[in-house]
This record gives C-alpha cells, sequence and structure tokens, in this order.
C-alpha cells in the first residue's frame, strides 16, 4: 500500500501509461524497436532468433499490460479465487499462443514478412517450456487455458525447475536422456525478487505454555532455504482476462546462516550450502506414474507447498477478514497427492501461528481444498516414509499422526465391530518402515476427491476407496471427465481446419463453445467440404512426412495409412503390444504372394514418447521399435507397404504437428488401467480415428461419436482380475499369432534376441500381467477391419467428420465450468471491453 502513488500524481501517469499496439504498422514498430534497443540487434545482425525474440517481446508487451489490469481487477473486486497447486506444467511454447489468444497472428505474420521473415520459421525458433512428464502435467496446461479464457479468477503454483523434461535422442536404437536446460533468454518469466518465502527443513519441535495456559508447539532451528517467486502471464483467448501462472525457484537463504560462514572465512563450505539450496528446484522428476520415495522429490515438494500456502495465506490477510471466510474466499485444487502436504501446511499455519483451535482450523482447511487423482496404478501411489518425515518435518508428521487419530476416532465410532478397518484407513500404513499414505491424507483433508473419466471414477469408488465412500458417503467422490483446449488443439495446431469449420460455422465462436461443432455434421455430405477436408488431412501428413525426412532420413508415402501411438512409453500403455502387431504385420506381408500384396493398405507405424531413465523395460520397448524399423524398413520386399518410424523427443510442439496428420491413432492401454487419456481427444479433433480399448476416456468418446466410428477391441476392465488370476495359476496358453512374432524375434530376425528377452518373458513366463496375449488375436483382427475401413475413402472421411462434429464434450472449458460449479464454487469476473 505505501508503494501506491498519491491521488493527485495519478493523472499524470496515467497520461503515459503503456499502451497497445493494434496492427501491423504498430506492430513493425514495436519488434524493430525490441530488437534494436532491448536486445541491442540490428538489421546487420538479426537472425531467425533474434526475430523470434522480438516478437515475443512485443507481444508480451501486450500481455503484461492485461496482466497488471487483470490482477489490479482481482484484487479489487475480491471474490473467490482457484489457486491450481500441480508440480508439473507442460506449456509447450508460449508466443504462437499469446498471437492467437490476442488476435493479432496476421499482424504479425504480414508484419515479420515486411521484414524479411517468415512466421512459421520465427515460431519455431522457442524452445518448448517442458515442466511435465504427460498428461497430468499437459491437463494443469489446458486448465489454465481454460479458466483464463472462462474469465476464472485463478492462479497456479508450481515449481520453476532448472531443467525440465530430458530431451531425448536415440542413438543405436537406444534412448539417451539430455539434460533440458531451458531458462536462458526465457521472455516469458518475471522474477519477483521482492516476493520469496523462507522454507524451514529439519529442525524439532518444542513445547511450550501459551499465553492462556494451552500448550503450543514451535518448530525450530533446520536450515533456511529462500522460495523466490518467477511469475508467466496466462492469457485467455479473446479476453483481456490474464492470469498468473507463479513458479518458485529455491536458493540459500540470505540470512544469519552463511554470514557467519563467511565470516569465519569458511567460503567453500557457503557456496555448498548455496547450491544444495538450489538444488530442489533444479530438476523434474522423470517419471510417470511411478513414485520412488527419494528425499530430495519430498524437499520439493513441502518447498513448493509452504511456499504457495504462506503467499496464499498473506494475501488473505491484507483483506482483514475473519479465518472462518477463508474457503468462502479460497479454493485449492490438488493436482493428484504431490500437494498433500499444503493441507498439513495450512492446519500448521492456522493451529501453530494463528492461534485457531484445531477443529475451527480443520473445518477451514477440509473446506478449502480438494483433490484429483488420476491413476489407479499401485506403483504410482505416494508413500512416503514416517523416518524420512520425521527428521526433514518434524511437525507436519505430529499433525498428520493427529489427524489420524482423530480420523481414525470418528470411524471407530461408526463402525464400534469392524477392527480391520481401522488398519485399512489409516494413513499410517503399519509397514517397515511405517509409512504416511498420501492419498488418504488427501482425500481425509478435502471436501471433494475426483478421478479423471467416467470408468476412472468408478474404479476409485469401487476398489481403491472403496472403505472412503462408506465412511463419509458417495457425494465425496464424483467423475469429471478430462478435456483439451480446443485454442492449442485445433486452431493453432490445424490452423486450416479450424478456418474450413469456421467458415462454415460462420464465425471462431466454436473455439469458445465446441458444442456448436456440431453444426459440420450437416455438411458431411458436401462434396467441395468433403474434398477440403480430405485435402487438409493430406497437407499435414506431407508436412510430419517432411518431419520425418528431415529428423530420421526415411521417406514415408504420405497416401499410405498413418497409424500414430505417442505418450510416454509404459508396460500399461502397451506399445509392446502394437509393435508386436507391426511385427505380425510385416511377417504376414512376407509370405504374400505378389498378387496379394497388391491388395494391402500402405502403412507407417509411427511411434514416438520418453521412457523412464530408470525404467528398463520401457527402454527394451524402445530398442525393440528401433530395430524392427531397422529391419522393416529397408526390405525391399516390404516397400511402401509398411514403415516404422520412432520420432525422437516427443513433446508438446511435436504433438502439434502429429495430432493433425494421424489418420489412425492407438490407444490401447490394459482395460481399467488408464485414468483418462487425453492424445485420444486430440486426435479426434483433428479428424484421425482411433483404435482403443475400452478404457479411460475412450468409452465417452465412443459414447459421444458412436460405435460405428471407432475401433474398440480387447477385454473388459470387469474381466481382467480374473485373467491375471488365472495366468497366476498357471493357465496361459500364448496367442499362436504372437507365438509366431516371439519366435521370429527369438530367431534374431531384429538382431540379438537376448537383448528382448524381458520382454517376451514377461508374457510368456511371468504372468503377462498386461495381458499382451489375452488381448493379441482382437487386436490384429481389429487392425484388419481398419485396413478395410480405410478403402473406402469416402466412409472412412465420413467417419472423420461426423466424429470432429461430436467432440464439443471433451473442451476444456467444459471441464472447467464442472469444476468451478461443483467442486470451487466460483464465479468468472466478467470484464467490459472498454476497462
Ligand atoms: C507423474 C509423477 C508421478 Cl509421481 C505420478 C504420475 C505422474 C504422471 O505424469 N501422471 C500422469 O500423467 N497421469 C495421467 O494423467 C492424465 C490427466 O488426468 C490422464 O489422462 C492419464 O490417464 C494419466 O495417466
Amino acid at each position: 500500500v505505501e508503494a501506491s502513488i498519491p491521488e493527485p500524481l495519478r493523472e499524470a501517469w496515467k497520461k503515459h501509461s503503456a499502451s497497445e499496439f493494434t496492427n501491423k504498422e504498430e506492430f513493425e514498430k514495436e519488434l524493430v524497436r525490441h530488437i534494436e534497443t532491448t536486445l541491442a540487434r540490428s538489421l546487420y545482425n538479426c537472425d531467425e532468433l533474434a526475430a523470434y525474440s522480438g516478437t515475443a517481446l512485443a507481444f508480451r508487451d501486450r500481455l503484461i499490460i492485461e496482466w497488471n489490469k487483470t490482477q489490479q481487477r482481482q484484487t479489487f473486486t475480491d471474490q473467490k479465487r482457484v489457486y491450481y497447486l500441480s508440480l508439473e506444467f507442460l506449456m509447450g511454447r508460449a508466443l504462437d499462443n499469446a498471437m492467437l489468444n490476442v488476435g493479432l497472428k496476421e499482424a504479425a505474420r504480414e508484419g515479420l514478412s515486411d521484414l524479411g521473415f517468415q512466421i512459421e520459421d520465427v515460431i519455431s525458433q522457442e524452445h518448448d517450456a517442458a515442466l511435465g512428464n504427460g498428461g497430468l502435467g499437459r491437463l494443469a496446461a489446458c486448465f489454465l487455458d481454460s479458466m483464463a479464457t472462462l474469465n476464472y479468477p485463478a492462479w497456479g503454483y508450481g515449481l520453476r525447475y532448472r531443467y525440465g523434461i530430458f530431451k531425448q535422442e536415440i542413438i543405436n536404437g537406444y534412448q539417451v536422456e539430455i539434460p533440458d536446460y531451458w531458462l536462458d533468454n526465457n521472455p516469458w518469466e518475471f522474477p519477483r525478487h521482492d516476493v520469496t518465502v523462507d522454507i524451514q527443513f529439519y529442525g524439532n519441535v518444542k513445547k511450550y505454555q501459551g499465553e492462556n495456559g494451552k500448550i503450543a508447539h514451535s518448530w525450530e532451528d533446520g536450515e533456511i532455504v529462500q522460495a523466490t517467486a518467477y511469475d508467466v502471464p496466462i492469457p485467455g483467448y479473446g479476453t483481456k482476462t490474464t492470469n498468473n501462472l507463479r513458479l518458485w525457484s529455491s536458493k540459500a537463504s540470505s540470512g544469519e546462516f552463511d554470514f557467519q560462514k563467511f565470516n569465519a572465512g569458511d567460503y567453500e563450505s557457503a557456496v555448498a550450502d548455496q547450491q544444495n539450496a538450489e538444488t530442489i528446484s533444479a530438476v523434474l522428476y522423470p517419471n510417470d506414474n511411478l513414485e520412488r520415495g527419494k528425499e530430495l522429490r519430498l524437499k520439493q515438494q513441502y518447498f513448493w507447498c509452504a511456499a504457495s500456502l504462506f503467499d496464499i495465506v498473506r494475501r488473505f490477510k491484507k483483506t482483514k477478514r475473519a479465518w472462518s471466510e477463508f474457503p468462502d474466499q479460497i479454493a485449492i485444487q490438488l493436482n493428484d497427492t504431490h500437494p498433500t502436504l499444503a493441507i498439513v501446511e495450512l492446519q500448521r499455519i492456522l493451529i501453530d501461528k494463528e492461534g485457531l483451535e484445531w477443529d475451527e482450523a480443520w473445518n477451514i482447511v477440509t473446506k478449502t481444498f480438494a483433490y484429483t487423482n488420476h491413476t489407479v496404478l499401485p506403483e504410482a501411489l505416494e508413500k512416503w516414509s514416517v523416518p524420512l518425515m520425521q527428521n526433514l518435518l518434524p511437525r507436519h508428521l505430529q499433525i498428520i499422526y493427529e489427524i489420524n487419530l482423530f480420523f481414525l476416532q470418528s470411524v471407530e465410532k461408526r463402525f464400534p465391530k469392524d477392527r480391520e478397518i481401522l488398519s485399512r484407513v489409516s494413513i499410517i500404513e503399519e509397514s517397515h518402515p511405517k509409512m504416511v499414505r498420501m492419498a488418504y491424507l488427501a482425500i481425509i483433508g478435502s471436501h471433494k476427491v475426483n478421478g479423471v473419466a467416467e470408468l476412472h471414477s468408478d474404479l476409485l469408488k469401487t476398489t481403491l476407496f472403496k472403505d472412503f465412500v462408506e465412511i463419509y458417503g458417495v457425494d465425496r467422490f464424483m467423475n469429471v471427465t478430462n478435456g483439451i483446449t480446443p485454442r492449442r488443439w485445433l486452431h493453432q495446431a490445424n490452423p486450416r481446419l479450424s478456418a474450413l469449420i469456421a467458415e462454415k460455422l460462420g464465425s471462431y465462436e466454436f473455439l469458445k463453445d465446441l458444442t456448436l461443432l456440431d453444426k459440420i455434421e450437416a455438411f458431411v455430405d458436401d462434396k467441395a467440404f468433403r474434398a477440403e477436408w480430405a485435402e487438409i488431412k493430406r497437407e499435414n501428413k506431407a508436412r510430419l512426412a517432411k518431419h520425418i525426412k528431415a529428423t530420421t532420413g526415411f521417406d514415408v508415402n504420405p497416401n499410405a495409412l498413418f497409424d500414430v501411438q505417442v505418450k510416454r512409453i509404459h508396460e500399461y500403455k502397451r506399445q509392446q503390444l502394437n509393435i508386436f502387431g507391426v511385427i505380425h504385420r510385416y511377417l504376414t506381408i512376407k509370405n504374400m504372394t505378389p498378387e496379394q500384396k497388391k491388395k494391402v493398405v500402405p502403412r507407417v507405424s509411427i511411434f514416438g514418447g520418453k521412457a523412464a531413465p530408470g525404467y528398463w523395460m520401457a527402454k527394451t520397448i524402445i530398442h525393440l521399435i528401433n530395430k524392427v524399423a531397422e529391419v522393416v524398413n529397408k526390405d525391399p520386399e516390404v516397400g511402401d507397404l509398411l514403415k516404422v518410424i520412432f520420432i525422437e523427443d516427443y513433446n508438446v510442439s511435436k504433438a502439434e504437428i502429429i495430432c493433425p496428420a494421424s489418420d489412425l491413432s492407438e490407444h490401447i492401454s490394459t482395460a481399467g488401467t488408464e485414468g483418462s487419456g487425453t492424445s485420444n481427444m486430440k486426435f479426434v479433433l483433428n479428424g484421425g480415428l482411433i483404435i482403443g480399448t475400452c478404457d479411460g476416456a475412450n468409452i465417452e468418446i465412443t459414447r459421444e461419436i458412436g460405435e460405428q466410428n471407432i475401433f474398440l477391441f480387447g477385454n473388459l476392465a470387469e474381466d481382467v482380475e480374473d485373467l491375471r488370476h488365472r495366468h497366476f495359476y498357471g493357465d496361459f496358453k500364448l496367442d499362436p499369432q504372437l507365438e509366431r512374432v516371439f519366435n521370429a524375434i527369438k530367431g534374431n530376425t531384429f538382431g540379438d534376441a537376448g537383448d528382448f528377452s524381458a520382454l517376451t518373458n514377461s508374457i510368456e513366463e511371468h504372468g503377462d500381467y498386461y495381458l499382451v496375449s489375452d488381448d493379441f488375436n482382437s487386436y490384429v483382427t481389429t487392425h484388419d477391419m481398419v485396413d478395410e475401413a480405410f478403402l473406402n475413402q469416402e466412409e472412412w472421411l465420413a467417419k472423420s467428420i461426423s466424429s470432429v462434429a461430436r467432440m464439443g464434450f471433451f473442451s476444456m472449458d467444459r471441464v472447467t465450468n464442472e469444476y468451478a460449479d461443483s467442486i470451487w464454487n466460483v464465479e468468472p469476473l466478467n470484464i467490459k471491453e472498454d476497462e
């Protein structure tokens, strides 16, 4: 408040307030100004990178102006805000998105062209912001886009990793990981060196007599690490709302601690402390759906939760409201269990720092938080060892025990005869060492828990969280099926398709209300429309073919059926099923007469995705794909009939090229294992058909687009347990067609069979946990039906068009409104145009 300019001086101030460029001429002026001053370059040394930086700076100025206004407006109206806590934000590139959102991409295209640059080349200079692993991180990014577009007052909170997800190179068929240092020259972040929080670790807890004679606790000594805020503006599409993403960076606290060391001449040890502190925000853990219980990961979680909570509470306290109003002003969404310590931290602040009674504080906490679960895989459920937590966060562990005590007492009261239930639902698992079950803590500390697709949410209620449904009632548990932002995943990735749709519908309004897409179904028989639709797909395939040629050296035929599986490599996602299917196809072609070959539909099987660096089976799958590619792609007997491509370093910007270019994409997880999947939605929205299991959101996609428009196969979730059980008791017979595939592998067709024995053994010898053999026949038969369908291009086109028409449900805007209405209870902040 002291920093505010006094009222009488504000006129002078306002006269010079920054203004925004609104057309090509003004854009060019800003661009040249930034290149010549901010970047200290000139027309004699302006390369594409400088053109990118200049363009980004010009658009950044526009975002900053609206960002400041949005934040002022949100502070002034002081209505309820949402805070989205996520350890991952998989943002991808920002410039193209910013240009489209403010509606000045065409002005920039022409301006850049006047000055000697092609906008596409300029855009592609930008380094992806890859602060995430996969679907969970990308969902967080889609949330930010929708929350801004729908004018919700919302902030994201995350960590500012120095290294995002590693870059993947394929060398001799193996994945090699390269660190992703992405921060140099990032114009999209703003350091807030005045917004810092001291975060405590280790130390011990002292009990003392409070003022009123009550026992109180204080957490003393230990180490202090400083959190510094870095803010990133998040523009909405076609709105002035520009929200904030706040990322925390760690460094040694500039307190007395290291000061003493410096004075004592212990320079080296002071620097070591410095580096130690910086390590906290150094690197994103590259595991998806696997939690490994590392101390540094727990430090990251607490560092980020504590900094964010301090910030949120500080902002709330400025309003001078009563504590009881906290949940009316603030909703906090937990993206998985990674931020669960925020629940404990808020309880600690309220009782230890603010002097509230336990019950009053706990009531506030549970009304504030809600938790989203993304997986039922047991290896992905977070558990932290009690000794580890005792050492790092002694006061938090006490509070967790206290939460557990009150919880178990209430359970005991309600189920007095059930002795078993207490150990089943206890936050503390009685193992050696004891473990804190973070998902249970998250449920107990939240008022709403949601899964991310119908089947997934049902499985949560009937298996993983069954006891909690009994305890709290079914109303605490709900489903919100995931979605995607149509801005990035249709308009930005596939501008021609977006333009064609806009032409038919009369405007781009569908980008704000995706259900309007249903109006294009009327054109499904329109010849010119169909031809245009087909031509756009062809062009997008040609663009991908060009990328494949440039990066792998392989030529692929754009008229072939492009069959794509791009996602993190995981046994449950079953890329092994896909590559075995490819080998099956290869062997089948090799056995054909020339006459038979003429009837084969040419295919390009395209794979992409990263394996967690320590996940050997996933790395073996990548290796096999690359070895199969080597053999198949140079086999003259096969020629154009089959090509196998592994696209290196799959990320958000590559997805923007790949999604619009698929004819068919694969979403083939073992039934019951994929929470939702979101790339399935991206592919269908871009006019691709999909082959998939009855899993995750595939089920709802089928319901929306119709069974005739999707290729479903495989066993159902309800039969999985029984099949696994039977395998375990020796009732297993390898599918005969899969046996032929395995024989080829074992005969060294794709190099040393020993390299792949872990993979074949997992199926033949170790119970085929993911049911690859059980689903194989159904899988290859369904692929035959795909070929058959592709032969009838007119039918295929009709499927493509009517599927897109029915995808409105999967807009992230629908998702965001559902969270807002049924979990957060927040309203949009509507802004007038002239404000
Ligand atoms: C990352 C770290 C840990 Cl410790 C655990 C999980 C992850 C992770 O990346 N999970 C993830 O991406 N989950 C996915 O979330 C998507 C969005 O809800 C779902 O669509 C997808 O099914 C699910 O696997």
